[in-house]
């Protein structure tokens, strides 16, 4: 009897052990819910596969859930809307690291590594919304980074660095529909000649600010498209070899702003000669940046006062304003103990 009740024991051990080394590392949890953690195999060969699953599936990739996929995208689901959240892993697919469908998808990419070929990000239509923060997207081989696709996509990249190429590739196309791009903190690398950053066609907006977006041939990595587009140029961005607001010339009534924060003693004159600058083309150095742009049918100025960091000599006039209150202090009171007795 003990020996039969060991034995089962043993048994349903081993069928528990094997059942869960039978799963790759990213596992369902729930109906159109997949979790992947840092269980072996890491990192999971098989990643996630739904092409036919068409329902808006939830995936969440957590600390060291790592992908390495060798001849496909590492993350593929349906047409959802789907949302997919990595944070804290590397994610690698031999087309695609993330591929979602025709609708609109968040994806959410914070301190991660992904990497792709062609692609590292395949949005597809649907007004999809991409946030990566501090984190590195590479795409090893030709193609496009983000192609974000048709729909009014939203993304906004933060701290984090951007990496084409080689081949003839871009970082960054929105394609139709009104894009909506922020730029902050990072850097974007073309190693091609093409354009890095390009909005596509319909009313697209970007904002750069302290990052530097560049080709390989330092030439208009920065480009609107058909459709009116808006162009802010925030506090150090670097663009070396310009911006053109409209790629495919003259299609569209196109925006450039300066935003950028600058001493407040420079404000006025840099405000009257923003808004005297030629169009469609010409140059302006700003802050020791040097801008030049082409394509562009207003140019403006919204200029922000750059906060001086205060002197010694500030502190030391407000040290001396404080002691002096307290000094007056001390004699009017020394002055009413007086007259009182
Ligand atoms: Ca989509
Ligand atoms: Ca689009
Ligand atoms: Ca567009
Ligand atoms: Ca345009």
């Amino acid at each position: 009897m003990r020996n039969l009740l060991l034995l089962s024991i043993v048994a349903i051990t081993t069928s528990f052990v094997v059942s869960v080394t039978a799963f790759s590392r990213c596992e369902p949890t729930g109906s159109d819910q997949f979790e992947c953690n840092s269980f072996e195999p890491n990192p999971d060969p098989d990643g996630i596969q739904q092409n036919a699953n068409n329902n808006g599936v939830q995936v969440h990739v957590l600390d060291d859930g790592n992908i390495d996929t060798n001849n496909f995208s590492a993350i593929t689901v349906g047409n959802g809307p789907n949302h997919i959240e990595v944070m804290n892993a590397t994610v690698i697919g031999l087309s695609r690291a993330i591929n979602v469908g025709t609708n609109s998808d968040v994806i959410i990419i914070q301190n991660a590594h992904l990497e792709g070929e062609g692609a590292v990000f395949f949005l597809d239509a649907g007004d999809d919304n991409l946030t990566i923060t501090d984190s590195t997207i590479i795409t090893t081989v030709g193609g496009v980074t983000i192609p974000v696709g048709d729909g009014n996509d939203t993304a906004v990249i933060t701290g984090s660095n951007i990496i084409s190429g080689p081949g003839i590739s871009r970082s960054f196309t929105g394609g139709p529909g009104m894009e909506d791009l922020t730029i902050m903190h990072s850097t974007i690398t073309n190693t091609s000649a093409d354009a890095t950053v390009s909005l596509g066609v319909d009313d697209d907006k970007v904002f750069v600010s302290h990052s530097t977006i560049t080709n390989i041939t330092d030439d208009f990595p920065l480009i609107g498209a058909a459709g009116n587009d808006l162009l802010t140029i925030g506090t150090a961005a670097v663009i070396p070899g310009g911006i053109d607001c409209d790629g495919d010339m003259s299609v569209g009534f196109d925006t450039l702003i300066f935003a950028m924060e600058v001493p407040a003693s420079q404000i006025e004159a840099l405000t009257e000669q923003i808004e005297n600058l030629p169009t469609p083309e010409g140059s302006i150095t700003i802050n020791n940046i040097f801008y030049e742009y082409r394509n562009c049918d207003v140019i403006e100025a919204d200029l922000g006062i750059a906060e001086p960091i205060p002197a010694l000599s500030t502190w030391g006039l407000f040290a001396m304003a404080v002691l002096l209150g307290i000094a007056g202090l001390l004699i009017a009171t020394t002055r009413r103990r007086n007259a009182v007795s």
